[in-house]
C-alpha cells in the first residue's frame, strides 16, 4: 500500500530478489558532507538539529541529494533514550556525548523507570516530517540503540576506553544491570514501536559494544534483551511487513544465535566473512554489509576493488543490502563515497547479467 517506488531495499532485507545490490551507508548524514557541517554551523549543538523535525529532515536528505543510495535514516542518535530516562545528556564541542547523572549508585538504578515516550515526541515528529519529504520515493530506516549498548553509555557517562564501570557492575552486582537492561529493552521496545507508528519502514538495533563481551555474558547481558525487543515489535504497519535488522560490532562468533531471535537480518562489521556468514544464516536473514570504513582513505581504484570483492563473494544470491561494516568517517572523501555507491550498483547489476 505505502510500498516506497524504490523499494530494493526493503526487498532484499527480505530476501527477495532484486535488479541490484541496493547500498546505504551507516551515519551517511554527517560530518564528512560540508552542507551537515553548515546547517549544524547554523542549528547550533548536535542536539538542536536533533530536536528540530525540519533540521532534522533536511539533513537526512543530504546524502540523498548527492549520492543515489538505496535507503534514509532517520536523522537522530541512539543516546537521545537516556536523555529522556533524565541522565542529562549534552555534546562537549571536539568531544563525545557526555552524561550529567551516570547510573552509579543502586538508588540511582533503582529510581530507572521506562520513560514517558512524550519525552521522545520530537524524534517521532522528525519520523513524520522525513517520510512526508522522501514523498514515498525511498524507505525510512527507524534505528535504536541495544539495551546493553544504552547501558554502556548511561554507566560510564560516555564513551569509554575501557567500559570498567560497567563490567565492575557486570561482575559484582549482575542484578542490578539487568534491571537496567529490562527497562532499557522495555523503553527500547515502545519506542521503535512508535517510529514504525510514525512511518519508519524498517528498524535497525545498533548494539555497538556487545562485541567486548564474552560469548556467555553476551548472550545473558545482549542477546537476550534484543530478542525480548525483536518478540514485542509491531512486524507490520499499514499492510507492508516491517524488517528488522540486529547488529552488534564485533558480534561475528554469534551469527547463528543473532540469527535466531527471529529477526530479518544481520547487520555484519567488516572483520566477518561475507560469503561464511551467508553459508551460515544466509538461508534464513538478509546480511548487511561490510566493506572496511577505513576503506574510503584509501584510494578510488581500491574502493571500487575492495567493494567488488565483497559483492563476488556474494554472487547473484538474494539478500543483500550493502553497507559499511560500521559509521562512515568524518574525513572520508566524498568522491570515494561517490565510486562505492556506483560500484555497487553497476557491478551487482553486471553481475545479475553474466
Ligand atoms: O555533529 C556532530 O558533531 C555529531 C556527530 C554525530 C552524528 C552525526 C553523533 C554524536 N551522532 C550522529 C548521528 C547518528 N548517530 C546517527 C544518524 C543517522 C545516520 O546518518 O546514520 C546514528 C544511526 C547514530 C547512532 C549512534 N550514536 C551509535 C550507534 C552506531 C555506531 O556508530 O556505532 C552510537 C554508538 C552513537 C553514540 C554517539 N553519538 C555521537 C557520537 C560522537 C557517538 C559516539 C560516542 C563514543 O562512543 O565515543
Amino acid at each position: 500500500m505505502t510500498r516506497p517506488i524504490n523499494d530494493t531495499f526493503l526487498r532484499a532485507l527480505m530476501r527477495e530478489p532484486t535488479d541490484y545490490t541496493p547500498v546505504w551507508l551507516m551515519r551517511q548524514a554527517g560530518r564528512y558532507l560540508p552542507e551537515y557541517r553548515a546547517t549544524r554551523a547554523h542549528a547550533g549543538s548536535f542536539m538542536d538539529l536533533c530536536h528540530n523535525a525540519a533540521f532534522a529532515t533536511e539533513v537526512t536528505l543530504q546524502p540523498l541529494a548527492r549520492f543515489p543510495l538505496d535507503a534514509a535514516i532517520l536523522f537522530s542518535d541512539i543516546l537521545t533514550v537516556p536523555d529522556a530516562m533524565g541522565l542529562g545528556l549534552s555534546f562537549a564541542e571536539g568531544e563525545g556525548p557526555r552524561f550529567a547523572s551516570p547510573l552509579r549508585t543502586e538508588a540511582a538504578i533503582k529510581a530507572l523507570e521506562v520513560p514517558d515516550m512524550e519525552k521522545l515526541g520530537y524524534v517521532f515528529n522528525a519520523v513524520s516530517e522525513i517520510r512526508k519529504a522522501l514523498k514515498n520515493k525511498l524507505p525510512l530506516i527507524g534505528f535504536s540503540g541495544s539495551p546493553f549498548t544504552l547501558a554502556c553509555y548511561m554507566i560510564e557517562g560516555g564513551g569509554s576506553d575501557d567500559f570498567r564501570h560497567i563490567k565492575g557492575l557486570l561482575f559484582s552486582r549482575p542484578d542490578l544491570l539487568h534491571r537496567i537492561l529490562d527497562i532499557n529493552a522495555r523503553t527500547v521496545t515502545e519506542y521503535l514501536n512508535q517510529q514504525i507508528e510514525h512511518g519508519a519502514q524498517a528498524v535497525m538495533i545498533f548494539d555497538t559494544w556487545g562485541g567486548i563481551l564474552s560469548g556467555a555474558a553476551y548472550r545473558e547481558f545482549s542477546l537476550a534483551y534484543m530478542r525480548q525487543i525483536v518478540a514485542g515489535l509491531k512486524r507490520e504497519h499499514e499492510g507492508e511487513r516491517v524488517p528488522v535488522v540486529l547488529f552488534t560490532k564485533g558480534g561475528g562468533q554469534w551469527l547463528t544465535e543473532m540469527a535466531d531471535t527471529g529477526c530479518d537480518a544481520l547487520g555484519l562489521d567488516w572483520t566477518v566473512d561475507i560469503a561464511q556468514a551467508y553459508a551460515l544464516v544466509g538461508s534464513r536473514v538478509g546480511l548487511q554489509g561490510n566493506l572496511d570504513p577505513g576503506a574510503l582513505m584509501g584510494s578510488p581504484e581500491g574502493v571500487a576493488a575492495e567493494t567488488r570483492r565483497i559483492l563476488d563473494a556474494v554472487g547473484t544470491r538474494p539478500g543483500h543490502v550493502f553497507n559499511l561494516g560500521h559509521g562512515i568517517s568524518q574525513h572520508a572523501p566524498h568522491d570515494n563515497v561517490r565510486v562505492l555507491v556506483d560500484t555497487v550498483h553497476s557491478h551487482s547489476r553486471a553481475l545479475r547479467s553474466s
